[in-house]
């Protein structure tokens, strides 16, 4: 039944990739808020060192991991030792994600290849770690960070779209695979977000800083705060018949058609 406990996270163990700093750190905060148990992975000792005492610093005793995403033999171990140390996995965000902006043209194979090893097939290994666990408990959440890019396309981001656009539909077909065993896959699409992933493009004269405030209805790029009461919800037993949506956290941008140039 509905209740105000729907929200909460109490007892369950939540996994969130990449989550040193940026979108994954806020998201981990905000499960610990309403009771999760954070454990989380980065790709050095110094970056988990650095989130560790980052979550401290929030009040939250996170168990940090140095794993590499793209490596299934270190995800199958690291999911082992979490499981050993704090339980199975009841949420996992795929957070962790990296991006190049270069055209096309002039990108490598092997360029395209690394982004869409970390965007599109880490998740997958990932969630193919978890899944039997969660199966064996009766349930879980995952949740996959999408992006505008799972939707649109723009100049210079033709691996990241394309990792982007695969995830979401591996979203919807972990949740068409895994539904019946009360395992719920969603993803969150976030617009344009402050954080060390967005920095080079909000510098002061940075012509797509004014350009991503026009397109965006809310007239503002958004912080990792918007993003964690959509995540709470989606990690919560309140979406529990919510299953294979992307929740776009974007401030409108999918929805505008953009604002007349003045001089029209
Ligand atoms: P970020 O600041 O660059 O953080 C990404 C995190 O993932 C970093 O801690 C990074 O570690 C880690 N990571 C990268 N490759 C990894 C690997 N192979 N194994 C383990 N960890 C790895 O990015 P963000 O802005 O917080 O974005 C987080 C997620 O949201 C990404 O999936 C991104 O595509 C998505 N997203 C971001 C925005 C936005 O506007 N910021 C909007 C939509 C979607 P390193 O520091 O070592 O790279
Ligand atoms: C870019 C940005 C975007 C954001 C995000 C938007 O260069 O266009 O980095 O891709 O990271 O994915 O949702």
């Amino acid at each position: 039944m509905f209740s105000e406990q729907s929200f909460r996270l109490d007892g369950k163990v939540a996994f969130v990739t990449g989550a040193s700093y940026g979108i994954g750190f806020a998201l981990a905060t905000g499960f610990a808020k309403y009771g999760a148990t954070i454990v989380f992975n980065d790709i050095n000792e110094e970056l988990v060192a650095k989130g560790i005492a980052a979550y401290r610093e929030e009040g939250i005793e996170a168990r940090g991991y140095v794993c590499d995403v793209t490596d299934e033999a270190q995800v199958q171990e690291t999911v082992a030792k979490i499981e050993r140390d704090a339980g199975p996995v009841d949420i996992l965000v795929n957070n962790a994600g990296i991006i190049k902006r270069i055209p096309m043209i002039e990108m490598s194979a092997e360029d395209f290849r690394k982004v869409i090893d970390v965007d599109l097939n880490a998740p997958f290994i990932v969630a193919k770690a978890v899944i039997p666990s969660m199966i064996k408990k009766g349930g879980g959440k995952i949740i996959n960070i999408a992006s505008m890019m799972s939707e649109l396309g723009r100049e210079t981001v033709s691996a990241y779209a394309a990792a982007k656009g695969g995830l979401k539909m591996l979203t919807k077909n972990i949740a068409s695979e895994y539904g019946e065993f009360n395992i719920q896959c969603n993803g969150i699409g976030p617009g344009y977000i402050e954080t060390p992933q967005t920095a080079p493009l909000r510098t002061p004269d940075h012509p797509f800083n004014k350009f991503i405030v026009s397109k965006t209805p809310a007239g503002r790029w958004g912080t990792t705060d918007d993003l964690m009461g959509p995540a709470v919800f989606l990690a919560s037993g309140a979406s529990d018949f919510v299953n294979g949506h992307i929740l776009y956290v974007d401030g409108g941008i999918l929805a505008y058609i953009g604002k007349q140039p003045a001089n029209d």
